[in-house]
């Protein structure tokens, strides 16, 4: 909670916030800058909501999401502060990050946190969500969580944690979703509004993944590939690469799930595990991070050679 505590004191020495997060925003990014935004604002705080890339479609169901702004709309903007969300370093915000100027810098994040130290950081790799870490935040002054904060952070929480379902969810998790649920938001109109609104188009990836997935390192290792012409002829976008990046560890048995998948010109290999094993030293291995049971890299080789790399070097670690 101390840290918490400093983020009170952090933004009290300010009036105006510009909050921004990682490119590609997920909803625990989008969740917790709409829920600080909309917090602060209740404190009497000026805030704009500035990212490099445009809302998500399958997002646009949080409430108060038209406060999201594109680069550079919104940049226009006095303000004395940054609050980067949900991201470990500021140049992973891209355009906002680099256009930012020389003004306090306030970062608050779940992932191990790998550059130079900000004005202010809070980061906490033993919590589920950015949405959790915020949620601690504005329990400080609970009646000021109205049903759309709340909705905002549950959101953020249940898809941080695949529904409740990944090994980063703890009982705090589960006490400050329920908490949320008391506050107004709707398990339900969430679970509706992003899980349950699945495309023809991305249901043919979904069997295109699962169609063409094989086993490796005797069955420990799931792996499946798309290509740009896979994304490009279902007329799909990579919002789905999270939900389809779970389908290969879902498998019975399998240690590892993999999924290689074109983007711009390279392999983008996503790591899913279970059962305790380690992906993040594989993906470090190979120039990426992430999470113990969640982790990536980008490879610059054709998609077949990736996968054959890729596997070979599972098949050896596994053993
Ligand atoms: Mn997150």
């Amino acid at each position: 909670m101390a840290k918490a505590a400093d983020f009170w004191n952090a933004i009290d020495l300010y009036d105006s916030f510009l909050i921004t997060s990682h490119v590609r925003p997920d909803p625990d990014a989008l969740g917790s800058e709409l829920a600080l935004a909309m917090f602060l604002g209740k404190l009497g705080k000026t805030c704009r909501i500035v990212n490099e890339s445009p809302l998500p479609t399958s997002c646009t169901f949080l409430p108060h999401s038209d406060m999201v702004l594109t680069y550079p709309g919104g940049m226009d903007f006095d303000y004395q502060a940054v609050i980067c969300l949900d991201a470990p370093d500021i140049s992973r915000t891209g355009t906002v990050g680099a256009a930012i100027g020389d003004v306090a810098l306030l970062v608050i994040d779940h992932h191990p946190y790998n550059s130079a130290a900000p004005d202010f950081s809070w980061v906490d790799p033993s919590v589920s969500s950015t949405g959790e870490l915020i949620y601690t935040f504005v329990s400080y002054q609970r009646e000021l969580i109205d049903s759309d904060i709340a909705t905002c952070l549950y959101a953020a929480i249940l898809t941080d944690t695949g529904r409740f379902t990944y090994a980063n969810t703890s009982h705090k998790t589960l006490q400050a979703a329920a908490d949320l649920v008391s506050l107004g938001a709707d398990p339900s109109y969430v679970a509706e509004s992003y899980y349950q609104t699945v495309t023809d188009g991305q249901m043919h990836i979904f069997g295109l993944a699962a169609s063409r997935m094989r086993r490796a390192a005797d069955g420990a290792v799931a792996y499946t590939s798309l290509s740009d012409e896979d994304f490009r002829s279902a007329g799909v976008g990579p919002e789905v690469a999270q939900e389809l990046a779970e389908l290969p560890r879902s498998l019975a048995g399998v240690r590892v799930g993999v999924l290689l998948r074109d983007v711009g010109g390279k392999v983008k290999v996503s790591l899913r595990s279970k059962s305790g094993t380690d992906v993040k030293g594989i993906a470090e291995h190979f120039g990426g991070g992430g999470h113990h049971e969640a982790s990536g890299f980008l490879l610059e080789l054709p998609l077949a050679q990736a996968e054959i790399e890729v596997i070979r070097f599972l098949e050896e670690t596994l053993k």
